[in-house]
């Protein structure tokens, strides 16, 4: 059995519109998380490729939305969204518990959307607003599933790394996998989750 793996990775399209994205054709998977937290660095080592989606050192680098299509060898054929991140300019009152027209359409008028995976500093946490995400994406008429990653484990020494990934699961409530773009660290183990969450298993004995 060969194991599956990546054909092809494209960008497809950016808006600052979600009615202006092209009509759902995949199954998608969306990265959300506070600005800075690794989402795009993430996604291109998800896709294997240095500088599909792009990435910065200075926080709000993503400002649209960014569809990404990956095909895998058995079969697996899925969009994976880079959002703008939260939490950098900080929200207005009449924004406060509001994602943004751009994300909040995003997130609650496509129908194609089967995972949101929430992105978390492993240093930091979740913070407030990734909380009150987990909310609103608990409260859309078919919410998607949720994901959690802690990103940038490579900050931590190995001993570390254990402890801060149980604290994140506690406060979270569920299930965490730890990411590094640096290392790969937590790549397949996401694509495992994401997998599971699109309802496509990996390839079997047939390949
Ligand atoms: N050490 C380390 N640095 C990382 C990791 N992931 C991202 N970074 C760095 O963190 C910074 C922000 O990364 P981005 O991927 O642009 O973050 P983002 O969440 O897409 O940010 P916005 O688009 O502004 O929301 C960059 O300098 C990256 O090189 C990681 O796993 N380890
Ligand atoms: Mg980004």
């Amino acid at each position: 059995m060969t194991e599956p793996r990546i054909v092809s990775a494209a960008f497809v399209a950016s808006s600052s519109d979600p009615g202006k994205l092209p009509a759902p054709a995949l199954a998608e998977v969306a990265f959300a998380g506070r600005s800075n937290v690794g989402k795009s660095s993430l996604l291109n080592t998800m896709m294997q490729r240095k500088n599909l989606a792009r990435t910065s050192r200075t926080p709000g680098c993503t400002r649209q939305i960014n569809l990404f299509e990956v095909a895998w060898t058995d079969g697996l054929h899925v969009h994976l969204v880079d959002l703008p991140g939260y939490g950098y300019a900080k929200r207005s009152r009449t924004e406060k518990s509001s994602w943004g027209p751009m994300l909040e359409g995003y997130l609650s008028t496509r129908g194609v959307l089967r995972a949101v995976t929430i992105l978390v500093d492993v240093r930091r946490g979740p913070e407030e607003d990734d909380l009150e995400l987990v909310d609103f994406l608990h409260a859309l008429e078919t919410p998607p599933r949720i994901l959690l990653a802690a990103t940038k484990i490579d900050k931590l020494s190995r001993a570390q790394q254990k402890p801060a990934l149980e604290k994140v699961k506690r406060q979270f409530k569920g299930p965490i996998i730890g990411f590094s773009s640096v290392t790969g660290d937590g790549r397949d183990a996401l694509w495992q989750r994401l997998r599971h969450a699109i309802a496509i298993e990996p390839a079997n004995e047939h390949e």
